[in-house]
């Protein structure tokens, strides 16, 4: 039986939207959130179609549901769900989704201010400060990130050749730097970045396989991270992630900006201990630290932590019956 009832709490984290799914939680397989995301891959997808594809949500739609932790230390788990299928990590949707169960009662911090949490990619700590019942900012301290790879050569059409490099912050990114092909992100549109961005991914993981030395089912390229100059003054940097088919994300992206602090680190253009503050494509920014200095199978590597805040924007009850030829979804592309 393909049909449920599914209350959820809809908010955005920095304009990118999330969905906390609060029932209709399937009973998971496996020891790990890592375990448990891969069983619900294999038996539980329609919800996560659902509830992410169109009528019921939309290009962009991104969310997950709370689970009980899988370590003794922890508060909770997190699963991840998204268009493209099941993040290992997400940042702006672990902000939300953090913001949207404190507010609501649902989630309660064994030391008040401080959430540890059991993703998929692993360990991540959060600080939150909630003032009035409102949760007025959230700090995560993310999974260890690296640079994966550097200076990759592809072919694009119309754009021509570009030079990229690949790096982990709970996903992998292909980023893509201004240089002669391509001059930032302030000179292309979103119409032209949702072109581009699927041929890109496509390029670099028909060449290069992509698998974290630690979890081999965390693996490919899946996101493409486009830079380019800030409008904000006190913005370091600025980007726009393209992830699914067809979304860039409204947010500075968490672990894209993890991603993009591990690069930046690796290439000596920034520091353990320095602010970086990244605007999305639509101005939203994000906080951005190297927090420690660390190492993933002899690769220089940090531990990031990225700040942002999330608002609640309504609540619905969405049902699922297999007898609706759209039930599980569709996406127009
Ligand atoms: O914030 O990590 C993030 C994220 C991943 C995809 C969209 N947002």
């Amino acid at each position: 039986m393909r049909k449920g009832t599914f209350f959820c709490i809809d908010g955005h984290t920095c304009g990118n939207p999330v969905r906390l799914i609060t029932s209709g939680h399937p009973l998971l397989r496996g020891q790990t959130m890592s375990e448990k995301r891969q069983d619900f891959l294999k038996n539980h997808d329609w919800i996560r179609q659902a509830l992410m594809f169109e009528p019921r949500g939309h290009d962009m739609m991104s969310g997950g549901f709370l689970y009980p932790p899988t370590t003794d230390d922890g508060d909770a788990g997190i699963l991840f769900v998204e268009t493209s299928g099941c993040l290992p990590m997400c940042g702006h949707g672990t902000m939300g989704m953090v913001t949207f169960a404190l507010e609501h009662g649902l989630l309660h911090a064994k030391t008040p201010g401080i959430l540890n949490l059991d993703t998929p990619a692993g360990r991540v700590r959060v600080n939150y400060l909630m003032t009035d019942g409102k949760v007025q900012w959230v700090k995560i301290y993310n999974v260890p990130a690296y640079l994966a790879h550097q200076s990759i050569m592809i072919t694009i059409a119309e754009l021509g050749e570009l030079s990229v490099d690949i790096a982990y912050g709970g996903n992998f990114y292909i980023i893509v730097q201004p240089q002669g092909n391509f001059k930032g992100i302030e000179h292309l549109t979103a119409a032209e970045i949702l072109k581009y961005s699927p041929l890109v991914r496509d390029a670099i993981n028909a060449k290069v396989h992509c698998v974290h030395p630690n979890d081999p089912t965390v693996q490919g390229a899946s996101h493409v991270l486009w830079t380019g100059a800030p409008t904000h003054l006190n913005s370091t940097a600025a980007n726009a992630v393209f992830y699914g088919d067809k979304a860039i994300d409204r947010s500075p992206c968490g672990t894209g900006t993890s991603a993009r602090m591990a690069q930046l680190f690796s290439k000596g253009e920034l520091q353990h201990g320095q602010e970086f503050v990244h605007e999305s494509y639509i101005g939203s920014q994000f906080i951005g630290c190297i927090e420690q200095v660390s190492e993933i199978a002899g690769l220089p590597a940090i531990l990031p932590s990225i700040r942002g805040w999330s608002r609640v924007t309504g609540t619905s009850t969405i049902t699922v019956d297999d007898d609706d030829p759209y039930a599980f979804g569709f996406q127009v592309i």
